[in-house]
């Protein structure tokens, strides 16, 4: 009530309370691991504020915006709800409403009751127990035939250890590993099981797993120098070139802007004209070349950095990619 000298009777005059804060989720690139919250394990918003007298509104508590590394999904410990799966940069996920603040009573004064005894409590805000987990998304995909020697390579620049083999088809599902580059810098490549002719439609393994491809900035296209036609290996460069581009297309004809590097692979066992062949092939298409043998760990300290370069300029400047679009 007010209270105040030459005023009888001042009547109610207490403000709401403010609201609670909420905590939020923002999903952020510059984070991978979900390490820091080995430390870090409870969060909590501000309290919103008592109403005070002289009708004055509390104040509402500060919003908690915790940051996740892209790729991270949420769900209720308990029952495992999935509450949100933040897969895009500054993506936003609410995932616990601050109460509503209380009610003073100035609201409930009225022409018959002029000192209401009334003021109704604020709502209880949101307490939960949440488990994340990080689905990691690949920044780069190796993509190409089956034997190309994707596997061989993802063993070679990070620490997965997918089986290796010398028959088609050995990657069942993809093999994501982490590549370190840079001291501290790191990116996620994955080997992307087989692509043959038809994978679009269902063919072999591809399809199930071009998620990955859908999803990474950058594609590294590895083409086995050393099992081209020695006779003609400008013609079968050609021919195993396109297939894979075919296939990326008719899955998704957007990705035929996404940036790719051509590899050719193997250089240990190929010829000079197999490994020319796939040179020529990737400067009619404006690309990026490399020369690698995994197995004998040659041209890698080239390919690496360079992964890792061009993903940082995809970020920074967020467009999709700059090489020249592949003919279907
Ligand atoms: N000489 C040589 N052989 C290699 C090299 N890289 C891979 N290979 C061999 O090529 C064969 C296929 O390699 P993988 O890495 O399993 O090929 P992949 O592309 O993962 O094949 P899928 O999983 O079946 O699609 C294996 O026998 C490897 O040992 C290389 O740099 N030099
Ligand atoms: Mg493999």
């Amino acid at each position: 009530m007010r209270r105040e000298k030459y005023v009888p009777r001042g009547g109610p005059s207490g403000g709401d309370g403010g609201d609670g804060g909420s905590v939020t989720f923002v999903a952020d690139r510059g984070l991978n691991t979900l390490y820091p919250f080995r430390f870090q394990r409870r969060f909590a918003a501000g309290r919103g504020g008592h109403g005070k007298g002289n009708d004055r509104h509390g104040r509402n508590g500060a919003d908690l915006p915790v940051s996740v590394p892209v790729g991270t999904v949420v769900r209720v410990r308990e029952t495992g709800e999935i509450l949100g799966d933040l897969v895009e940069e500054g993506q936003t996920l609410l995932v616990a409403q601050g109460g509503k603040g209380g009610k003073g009573n100035a609201r409930f004064a009225t022409s018959t009751n002029r000192t209401p005894r009334r003021a109704d409590p604020g709502g209880e805000g949101v307490r939960l127990e949440l488990a994340l987990e990080l689905k990691l998304l690949a920044d780069v995909a190796l993509v190409g035939l089956p034997n190309a020697g994707k596997s061989t390579l993802i063993a070679a620049i990070s620490a997965a250890r997918p089986k290796i083999a010398d028959y088609p088809f050995t990657t069942l599902v993809p093999n994501l590993g982490v590549v370190s580059w840079e001291r501290f810098r790191t990116f996620v490549a994955a080997d992307v099981p087989g692509l043959i002719e038809g994978a679009h439609e269902g063919h072999g393994l591809g399809i199930r797993f071009l998620k990955h491809v859908e999803r990474s900035r950058l594609l590294v296209h590895l083409v086995d120098a050393a099992s081209l036609d020695a006779d003609d290996p400008a013609a079968d460069a050609e021919k195993t070139i396109a297939t894979i581009e075919h296939e990326l297309l008719s899955f998704q004809p957007e990705l035929a802007a996404r940036e790719r590097v051509l590899v050719a692979t193997k250089n240990d066992a190929a010829s000079k004209a197999q490994i020319a062949a796939v040179r020529a092939a990737a400067k009619r298409r404006g690309l990026a070349f490399f020369s690698i043998s995994a197995a004998a760990r040659q041209g890698l300290d080239a390919l690496v950095p360079h992964l890792g370069t061009r993903l940082d300029a995809l970020a920074a400047s967020a467009a999709p990619g700059s090489s020249q679009p592949f003919a279907h």
